[in-house]
């Protein structure tokens, strides 16, 4: 193994927020070798998890299937481990294949994010999906102007709120829970539909993408993560600490803790997940776009130096910043997990959405948070208007340049 190297307690800034706050310290959470011995004789469980049911059940099923002794392990495969070829997540750049309907090839398609691509065809519309952030989700295909998201109580609630709050103008609308073939699915609209060819961005907000009840679950009864561990070492084989080169695996939030600090939302708040562009290539690899510069030089790529709607895009983001401080449902929400899908058009049509509230979650009441001020564990500050500081200051550089 890789000689160890231990992570300092504050990770080092490519850059300083524009407004000068400094991100929070973050709680060291790594496994020792006693507590790993101690964790793989209890049973599995703990990780909270959300919208992804199934494939961890199967992951579930396929670890038990496995051990000699027919009890669970505690190390856990990603869903990646238990998907076919077709269902990987795409890495660094990947070419749709054009005018392949792949819906006839199977049902599901991973994707986080609301991405419904009209795949180039005069006569017949089709669908391909891209998958551009985070970890596998699902959608399917719906009536025209809709798609389907694997059902969620916490994510469909979140919706149901977000209804009655001025922060509906800014996410999909939502259509209630439909069955189809004996799953539920929340309907929600498809925000590429007024697109011609359209380009799309993820950022994923937050100084902090693992909920508070992640973290103590973890030191609850930490669960060891190999294919997080070689995540890790493909960006960094230095990264592990002796005891997690000795396991070969992390827990969650170690690797969650990790991923923010090699990317933008330690420092920035925020961080780009993937790029579709309009002609049909996708980018996913952006783990370590850090700096303000890096990330800046990312959105010109995008934009592909229209400022049309380089300027919708600022004008949009600044009514998302008025309405999100204007928001209850924001007040009283930990928004973790959460994007920002930036979509434009060669026609100079552009849009910004909120997306993705999965991990989204209420707060006890009469709790509220700022979503500006520092984290620390306990007050469940996600950094979320922060990283929105960044994003607007990075837009309007690039106006300035
Ligand atoms: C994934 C990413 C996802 C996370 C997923 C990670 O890492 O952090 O946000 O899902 O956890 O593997 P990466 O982008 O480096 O591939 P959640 O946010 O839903 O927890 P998972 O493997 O447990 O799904």
């Amino acid at each position: 193994p890789p000689p160890p190297r231990q992570l300092p307690d504050r990770p080092k800034r490519g850059c300083r927020p524009p407004n000068g706050v400094l991100p929070p310290v973050i709680p060291r959470l790594t496994v020792t070798a006693e507590e790993s011995e101690e964790a793989q004789g209890s049973p599995q469980g703990g990780g909270l998890r959300t919208g992804s049911s199934l494939h961890l059940q199967s992951r579930r099923l396929s670890n038990s299937s496995v051990s000699s002794t027919g009890s669970s392990s505690l190390l856990e495969d990603s869903e990646d481990d238990v998907l076919s070829d077709t269902e990987c997540r795409s890495q660094g750049i990947v070419h749709l294949e054009h005018g392949e309907d792949t819906s006839q090839k199977k049902a599901w398609h991973t994707i986080k994010t609301m991405v419904n691509l009209p795949v180039i065809s005069p006569f017949k519309k089709r669908y391909s999906w891209v998958q551009l952030a985070g970890h596998t989700g699902s959608f399917k295909a719906a009536d025209s102007g809709k798609i389907l998201k694997r059902f969620s109580e916490n994510e469909k609630e979140c919706f149901e709120r977000l209804m009655k709050d001025p922060l509906r103008s800014c996410v999909p609308c939502f259509h209630g829970v439909v069955e189809r073939d004996g799953e539920s699915y929340i309907q929600l609209d498809d925000l590429l539909t007024d697109f011609e060819g359209p380009s799309v961005m993820d950022c994923k907000m937050g100084i902090r993408t693992y909920l508070e009840e992640e973290l103590a679950k973890a030191r609850e009864k930490p669960k060891l993560r190999k294919d997080m561990y070689k995540k890790m070492i493909e960006v960094d084989p230095l990264a592990p600490t002796a005891e997690e080169n000795a396991q070969h695996a992390v827990t969650k939030p170690r690797y969650m803790q990790w991923r923010e600090t090699i990317s933008s939302s330690a420092n920035l708040g925020f961080r780009i997940e993937g790029i579709k562009k309009a002609d049909g290539t996708c980018n996913t690899n952006f783990k370590t776009t850090k700096t303000q510069e890096q990330v800046l030089q990312v959105f010109v790529e995008f934009i592909e130096g229209n400022t049309t709607i380089l300027k919708k895009y600022l004008k949009r983001l600044q009514e998302i910043n008025v309405i999100l401080e204007s928001s209850d449902f924001f007040k009283r929400h930990e928004v973790v997990g959460s994007s920002l899908l930036f979509v434009h058009d060669g026609s100079g049509n552009a849009n910004v959405w909120l997306i993705d509230f999965g991990k989204t979650t209420l707060l006890p009441d009469g709790q509220t948070l700022d979503h500006r001020i520092p984290w620390q564990e306990g007050n469940r500050e996600d950094g979320y208007l922060l990283g929105l500081d960044n994003l607007i200051g990075i837009l309007e550089s690039i106006t300035e340049r």
